[in-house]
């Protein structure tokens, strides 16, 4: 029953060609989760714990009880390739030409499984849909969930680094993420260092509630590459304009995602959405899924919302989807990517 799900119905934007922030247990889709739960029928999940409906909301500290559920779900080898296969034919089947998943390396004793291996899974799932001739480049972040401290989050790094060197060019960056009222970024400012040092592009998730403007301050002079949310940055919602303008002195992108900070009420309306305030300024704003399969969307949703919310022309969107290639983490595949833009653009305007 596909309907508990809200799925685009038009094909007006099909300007979504490239998602930069998606974790991956995250965007695991309705089918999906029905795949996993035969397999585990022993743990009596149903649809409605895996996922926040249209209409419906969550606090944030629910949406991190919803990611503990997928992940019982979702804890062998096995379940990870699929997972990861069907998220990236998803992408391609909305029109999406260029991926950036993230996920959290998992170690779970009781299937054997271990971060290592969970890593290699996904990347395989990589390299098997690009042999099956799905039509999509995807590329991998490390993610760093804040939740397990600074000695798991250097651990993590130098595994993301060992991967970076051995998938040639697959593995780009390292993001952190999980609970913001968990830890203090402070903790992870040796880890994040050296991922930089080492190659590694950074994602972080930055003041995504309010009570972290220290926090953004201090990640703001690593500096990270692009910044997840950036919800509370601004001095209209308790943020500063010192914060604001370390954003605009790097040119810092910011990957925005408007239906899970709805649903995750850190933003009140779509028409309060951050988005408006970073776009008016001219200031790189990326349109992201975040989360497609808890938060029922996809990225063709997420720019209709844009759209419709903030008055946008289809011209604008293209020009917005556009702007999104400078702001990847695959350099190589960059005028590949504007050449496909060009060949996908109508020719309306
Ligand atoms: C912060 C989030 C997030 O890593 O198991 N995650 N972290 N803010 C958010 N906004 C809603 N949404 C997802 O995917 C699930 C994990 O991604 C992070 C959390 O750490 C979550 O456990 P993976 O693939």
């Amino acid at each position: 029953n596909l309907s508990v799900c809200k799925l685009p119905t038009s094909t007006v934007f099909q300007s979504n060609r490239f998602e930069l922030h998606a974790h991956l247990n995250g965007s695991v889709s309705f089918s999906t989760i029905e795949k996993l739960v035969a397999r585990k029928p022993h743990l009596n999940i149903e649809h409605g714990m895996t996922a926040i409906r249209s209409g419906q909301r969550r606090t944030l500290d629910e949406c991190f009880q919803v990611f503990k559920v997928i992940h019982q779900l979702v804890d062998t080898e096995e379940d990870i390739l699929m997972v990861a296969k069907d998220v990236i034919r998803e992408f391609a089947a909305d029109g999406v030409k260029y991926l950036e998943l993230r996920s959290t390396p998992r170690k779970e004793k009781t299937t054997g499984m271990t971060k290592r291996r969970y890593v290699e899974t996904v990347i395989e799932a990589i390299r098997q849909c690009k042999n099956e001739g799905v039509d999509i480049e995807v590329r991998f972040l490390v993610a760093v969930d804040r939740r397990n401290g600074a000695e798991v989050a250097m651990e993590t790094v130098k595994l993301a680094e060992d991967f970076m060197l051995s998938t040639g060019g697959l593995v780009v960056g390292l993001d952190l993420s999980g609970d913001p009222t968990v830890g203090h970024g402070r903790d992870f400012l040796p880890a994040l260092q050296k991922a930089k040092n080492c190659g590694l592009k950074l994602s972080l998730h930055l003041s995504e509630v309010p009570s972290q403007a220290d926090e953004s301050e201090l990640l703001l002079n690593i500096p990270p590459d692009r910044i997840g949310h950036g919800t509370f940055l601004h001095p209209e919602v308790g943020g500063s304009q010192s914060l604001v303008d370390k954003v605009r002195k790097h040119n810092t992108p910011l990957e925005l995602c408007l239906t899970s900070n709805v649903k995750g009420q850190t933003v009140s309306s779509y028409s309060q959405h951050h988005f408006l305030y970073w776009y008016q300024m001219g200031h790189p704003s990326v349109i992201c899924t975040d989360d497609k399969g808890v938060f029922c969307t996809d990225l063709s949703q997420e720019y209709q919302l844009a759209a419709s919310t903030f008055n946008l022309s289809q011209e604008d969107m293209w020009t917005l989807s556009h702007k999104a290639i400078d702001c990847t983490f695959a350099p190589d595949l960059q005028q590949q990517l504007h050449q496909k833009w060009l060949e996908l653009q109508p020719t309306l305007f």
